[in-house]
């Protein structure tokens, strides 16, 4: 049994995909664990993608990940993270495999390198514990 945290992006949320998005969580046997709608602001951001603050892209992901309401949620199940990661498609939309949710509903980097790819899920049972403290810590 695992944990992980998952977000709907701004796009996910702003294009009506968010029920799209519990439903294969849900359908694939997951059990919802918490869910929240909020603004994220560039603090919060700051300390989920630590990893990325030194990368020239970063800006792009701050500009996205602000443009609107997002949704951050956590469920539990039988290899939760990877299953995820693989539900969701790898992180370039273009090169995802077909019938993931990146493949099938987002969309590959534009002529700016802009990346809209809808979903998060964290990529390790670590990074899952540490993001679930980021956005559902006191
Ligand atoms: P993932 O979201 O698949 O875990 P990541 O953690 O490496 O991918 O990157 C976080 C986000 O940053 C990703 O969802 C989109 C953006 N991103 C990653 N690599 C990028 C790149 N080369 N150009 C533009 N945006 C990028
Ligand atoms: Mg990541």
């Amino acid at each position: 049994m695992q944990e992980t945290l998952f977000i709907i992006k701004p796009d996910g949320v702003e294009r009506g995909l968010a029920g799209e998005v519990l439903r294969r969580i849900e359908r694939r046997g997951f059990k919802l664990t918490r869910i929240k709608m909020l603004q994220a602001s560039k603090e919060i951001l700051a300390k989920h993608y630590e990893d990325l603050l030194e990368k020239p892209f970063y800006h792009q992901i701050e500009t996205y990940m602000l443009e609107g309401p997002i949704i951050v949620g956590t469920f539990t199940g039988s290899d939760a993270v990877k299953t995820w990661r693989k539900t969701m498609g790898v992180t370039n939309p273009a090169e995802a495999e077909l019938g993931s949710i990146r493949a099938d509903f987002a969309q590959g980097p534009d002529e700016n390198g802009d990346m809209r790819n809808m979903v998060h899920g964290s990529d390790s049972v670590e990074a899952a514990k540490r993001e679930i403290e980021i956005w559902f810590g006191e």
